[in-house]
């Protein structure tokens, strides 16, 4: 049978691009895009589009039977800085949205679910360096709470209901197509709009906090593999770590001055240094490497290329 497959939180940053991924692999029709706001003029345009409201469980049902779907990516989520903001808010949406979908999976109206976790499972009391897969997790952000609960939800229900859900611990993700929004890792975005517009960039993190990175199209293809993957070959069903590079504030500038020699940088931390400091700044993804054979394409240096490149060639500046 052909997958038909369902993203919740397609608007945002990842699903954006997700969904195009899937669609070029799928076909246009066999992937439902969904979220509480449209998408851009592509995914619109390429293909189904639904408004949908992620805690929704029976909202979610409709479609699922409207459109026979046999996977689910769920990704609306708040992030971590928007999260300390509205920490109910949050954790209403972060946490429903997931029963709501494993729910679903355990009644067997759709068969595997896609869920992404993040580095913010981890803490201050975690070893700091090439972090290991498990090891002390006592996350200080609602944000970071919520993805430990979420992990271990998506375990529970593949112990006890034999749900087929996969998740992966997301570095933060670089991309130009749609901007992020309420991340700690977001000046590694925003850094590159700057340099562009105005050739300068007041960093909200100190120039020394190093914090693990990944470019899309890698979020992406890792995303997908996993998704693939022999059920056999998925031995964690919790959250994957998964790592490229990291990389400090400092060293990025050093990057875009290469392209543009004038670039100035400044810094003033604020309250999201202290969310920063309480993350790895690298990550051993040894099992994601072994279990299915997860391998990284783009280093600082092709990351900065293609960003500068892309945000030129699109006029988004
Ligand atoms: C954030 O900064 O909140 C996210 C993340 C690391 O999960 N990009």
């Amino acid at each position: 049978m052909s997958e038909s497959i369902l993203i919740i939180g397609a608007s945002g940053q990842i699903g954006n691009e997700l969904t195009q991924a899937l669609r070029l692999q799928y076909g246009n029709k066999q992937v439902i895009a969904s979220d509480i706001r449209e998408g851009d003029e592509e995914m619109m345009r390429s293909g189904p589009f639904e408004i949908m409201d992620a805690t929704d469980k029976e909202g979610i049902l409709s479609i699922v039977k409207k459109y026979k779907v046999t996977q689910v990516y769920l990704l609306a989520a708040m992030l971590s800085v928007t999260a300390e903001e509205h920490p109910k808010k949050a954790w209403d949406l972060n946490m429903n949205a997931l029963l709501g979908v494993l729910d679903l999976a355990k009644e067997k109206h759709i068969k595997q679910v896609y869920w992404p976790s993040s580095i913010a499972v981890f803490g201050s009391t975690t070893p700091k360096e090439n972090t290991p897969q498990k090891t002390i997790m006592e996350p200080s952000t609602v944000y970071g709470i919520s993805k430990l609960s979420g992990e271990f939800w998506c375990n529970y229900y593949h112990e006890k209901y034999g749900v087929d859900v996969r998740s992966i611990r997301y570095p933060g993700i670089i991309s130009w197509k749609t901007k992020p929004g309420g991340g700690t890792t977001d000046y590694a975005i925003d850094i590159y709009f700057k340099a562009l517009k105005e050739g300068a960039y007041e960093c909200f993190l100190s120039e020394e906090t190093r914090l693990p990175m990944m470019y899309m199209d890698d979020a992406v293809a890792a995303t997908i593999q996993l998704m693939q993957a022999k059920p056999a070959d998925v031995k964690l069903r919790t959250g994957y770590n998964l790592a490229a590079i990291d990389f400090t504030p400092a060293e990025m500038a050093l990057e875009i001055k290469k392209h543009l020699p004038d670039f100035k940088i400044s810094y003033k931390p604020d309250f999201r240094q202290k969310i920063a400091a309480s993350w790895p700044s690298s990550i051993d993804d040894t099992a994601a490497r072994k279990d299915w054979n997860w391998q990284h394409q783009f280093d600082l240096a092709a990351i900065t290329k293609e960003m500068l490149k892309n945000i030129k060639t699109e006029s988004i500046v």
